[in-house]
């Protein structure tokens, strides 16, 4: 069996090539990148791997394949895969709304991956730390309603990003290369282009996905989206109104037992969750749970969640789709 994966250098391709290892996810492994890449050699299970260029024959020996490139270059390569009858699992945002195509965080619908067609997309980092956090809450209680603000790390828009606030942490006049202003000990409200109605792509993908994934075409989201000076996890904060009353002990008690989540709930000694803390490992921490005061119904609930986007919102979510494909 031979994996590739597209998109090899960037700073999710090779987040998947870790998490491949990690998981001893069997079979060869194939690095694709762009012309200017050929050549670098990356270690995997001990042995040197070179990268090769991104062709029309790339697909002709590969059985399942990892997809890390942007939007224009995953709608040039698809058809090779597609011609060559390769699995792929997508991490663009290019195929997710597509009907044919199932959209999957394994610990919330991991019985979509079975009604693909050779194409499992992956879902947007934020929507799949927010889903995590908030899946088994939903499942108690019913949830209507969300407003989420999210704060960004910039490895989010790749190497680039990250780039970007190293260097300007040392020297804020060198211009960005990855974000529309100075990203160091600065905040940026914009993630992707803005529609007619103010509201920017990353935004409208948290609604979009969320109903894709928990087949609820009446879930509403509200969302703003932030940029903030983070290498690494994003973090985001929720409020959700529910169907039914919620009960904050029930929430922490649900949580403490739901998959891929890990509890940090405990405020009065410190205990919250924060991104340094999320960094480069798989779970979503969430916390800082309390009634949202201003709702007396009692059907609202607000928190906090952190998750290491490279890792569960991206290579981590997208291996264990694989995994589930060749159990
Ligand atoms: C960011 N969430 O932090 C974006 C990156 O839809 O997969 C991923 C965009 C996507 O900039």
């Amino acid at each position: 069996m031979k994996i590739a994966i597209v998109g090899a250098t960037g700073a999710v391709g090779q987040q998947m090539l870790q998490c491949l290892e990690e998981r001893n996810v069997p079979g060869e492994l194939k690095l694709l990148a762009s012309a200017r890449s050929v050549g670098k050699k990356f270690t995997y299970k001990g042995q040197e791997i070179a990268v090769e260029e991104l062709c029309e024959e790339s697909f002709e020996d590969v059985d399942y394949a990892l997809g890390a490139t942007g939007n224009d270059i995953t709608k040039k390569w698809m058809p090779w895969a597609k011609k060559n009858h390769v699995v792929v699992v997508d991490n663009s945002s290019a195929y997710r709304l597509d009907k044919d195509v199932p959209l999957v965080i394994p610990e919330i619908n991991p019985e979509d991956i079975q009604k693909h067609h050779g194409l499992i997309a992956n879902p947007n980092c934020a929507t799949i730390i927010a889903l995590v956090a908030l899946n088994a809450l939903r499942k108690e209680f019913g949830i209507k309603r969300m407003i989420v603000s999210t704060y960004q790390a910039v490895s989010g828009a790749g190497v680039k990003g990250i780039h970007d606030l190293e260097v300007q942490s040392k020297d804020p006049s060198v211009p960005s290369t990855a974000f529309p202003y100075q990203i160091a000990y600065n905040l940026i409200p914009q993630i992707g282009d803005f529609d007619d109605l103010g509201i920017s792509k990353e935004e409208w993908k948290m609604q979009n996905e969320g109903r894709k994934i928990w087949h609820d075409d009446n879930l509403l989201v509200s969302c703003t989206c932030v940029r903030v000076p983070i290498f690494r996890s994003h973090s985001e904060s929720i409020f959700i109104e529910c169907e039914k009353e919620v009960d904050v002990e029930k929430a922490r008690a649900l949580i403490n037992e739901a998959a891929g989540c890990v509890l940090k709930d405990d405020p009065k000694n410190g205990v919250y969750p924060m991104p340094l803390d999320t960094t480069n490992q798989d779970l979503v921490f969430v916390g800082r749970f309390r009634k949202d005061i201003s709702d007396p119904t009692g059907h609202s609930l607000s928190l906090f969640c952190c998750g290491d986007q490279i890792r569960k919102g991206a290579a981590t979510n997208a291996v264990q789709i694989l995994q589930e494909l060749i159990k």
